[in-house]
This record gives structure tokens, sequence and C-alpha cells, in this order.
């Protein structure tokens, strides 16, 4: 899985205010920040170029900015997110995907998608409908990406937030899966990485150049994804985690 470049948008002060369900405490700003810099660092260190966004007060969640869009090599989809408070950040998101590509499509009222939901395995697309992403926006991104000649699958989630909390492409046709998505009819054809209850978290890592960046903490998932023939980085995530965010959430890889 190769990319040159990606996007990411510092957190701003508003962050703290942000969406959430879990109970881990307010999150520390200046922490926080430090393991923003961590992550842009590690992707520098896979070999990509940065497109590095200014803190929008405005919208307290928009440093997940995967949720923005979904990329391909050939064009851009601008996604329609599902929760109220954040489906503007479209608007800030567009002119710079605009820098990038000439083909943009964007998902339409009344379908929502947030682009944790769609997982990307080579030529193969799987698009979770989740409490944000509704089965007309998954109808709606599928339908774009079969005109392009990719393959979509759409998939009801159970437990999971987002596709993505719960399962990574490798390459290799392999593939990082937990809970509900271990014995999953769709990912049978793939060599899995499974990842224990306990471990959960870190199912949401990703594959960019020659590393698999992870989160911090989770030494049972390392050692799995190094015995199946990948670098790793490990990242501190408990600032994000606390606002239901992973490290596939904070950059859009293209
Ligand atoms: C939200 O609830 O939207 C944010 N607090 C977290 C979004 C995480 N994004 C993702 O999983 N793709």
């Amino acid at each position: 899985i190769t990319f040159k470049h990606v996007i990411v948008k510092t957190p701003g002060k508003s962050y703290v205010n942000g969406l959430t369900t879990s109970d881990l405490g307010t999150p520390d700003y200046d922490q926080l920040l430090v393991q923003h810099a961590a992550y842009i660092e590690a992707l520098k260190q896979c070999g990509v170029e940065v497109t590095h966004l200014a803190a929008s007060e405005d919208y307290p969640d928009s440093t997940f900015v995967e949720d923005t869009a979904v990329l391909t090599k050939e064009f851009a989809v601008v996604s329609n997110p599902g929760a109220a408070s954040r489906n503007q950040e479209i608007v800030e998101m567009e002119p710079v995907l605009k820098e990038f590509y000439d083909k943009i499509y964007h998902i339409q009222s009344p379908g929502t998608l947030d682009g944790g939901d769609v997982l990307q395995a080579d030529d193969h697309f799987y698009i979770g409908i989740s409490t944000r992403t509704n089965e007309e926006g998954a109808r709606q991104l599928k339908e774009i990406l079969e005109s392009e000649g990719y393959k979509a699958t759409i998939v009801q989630l159970k437990e999971f937030f987002h596709l993505k909390t719960g399962i990574a492409y490798l390459g290799n046709n392999k593939m990082v899966v937990a809970g509900e998505f271990i014995d999953h009819p769709d990912f049978e054809q793939y060599v899995k990485i499974i990842v224990s209850k306990t471990n959960e978290y870190s199912a949401n890592c990703i594959r960019v150049n020659d590393y698999v960046i992870l989160p911090k903490g989770y030494d049972e998932t390392k050692q799995k994804i190094e015995d199946a023939g990948f670098k790793t980085i490990e990242l501190e995530m408990t600032e994000f985690q606390k606002q239901d965010g992973g490290l596939s959430c904070l950059s859009l890889r293209f």
C-alpha cells in the first residue's frame, strides 16, 4: 500500500468538547498536541508528503479528517458526515482536495457517510453501515466506486462505531480483524491477523509504505503484525482514544 501524500489537521482547543461515548476522561490538550506531532513525524518516517492544516475551533472533531472524504489514486469523494456537529467539516476540506484532484464526487443527502466506514483492500472497497453511514450513503458510494471500476461491498455493522474501528488492511491479502469481523463471511478470503478482545483498540492501525503504525501498549497485536512480516511504529494515542478516535481517523492518505 503505497501513499505519496497525507492530509492532517491540528486539533483545536475545542477538541475537548467533541463527541465521545467513552468514559476515559477529558483529553489533556498539551499532551494531545504532542501526540498529534508524533503522528505527523511517524508519517514522515514512512516517506509521505504531509499537508498540515491549521486547527478549526468551529469543529471540535475536525482533527479526525478521515471522515470527510474517500480518496483513491484517481478521484476523491467528499463524504456527508452523519453527525450534525461534524457535517460542515467537509466545507473546509473540499478546497484542499481541489488542490490534488480534478475529479471530485459528493455523497448527497439524505445519504450520509463517514470516511471511517470505508476500507480499501486493493481494488475492493468495504462500506460499513453504522450510526453515521446510512444505507443511502453507502449505496451512493458503491455506485460511484463501481462506475470507476472498483468493487464494493456493503457491510452492516453490529457493534463497532465505524467499520475501521475493527478492521485494517495491510496489503498482501492480510487483514487485521477484531470482534464481529473475525468470523465475518465478507472477509473470509483474507489471511487474518486476529486482535483479541483486550487489544481491540489496536485493530485500527494503518499500513503506510514500509511500515504499519499502531497504537502503543498493544504488544500482542504488535507481535502478530511483526510475525506477519511488517515493520511497526508505535504511537501514544490516549488523548485521541478519549474522543473515540483511532489512528486511521487522523489522516487522509492517498
Ligand atoms: C466522532 O465521534 O466523530 C469523533 N469524536 C471520533 C471520530 C473518529 N473517526 C473515525 O473513527 N474515523
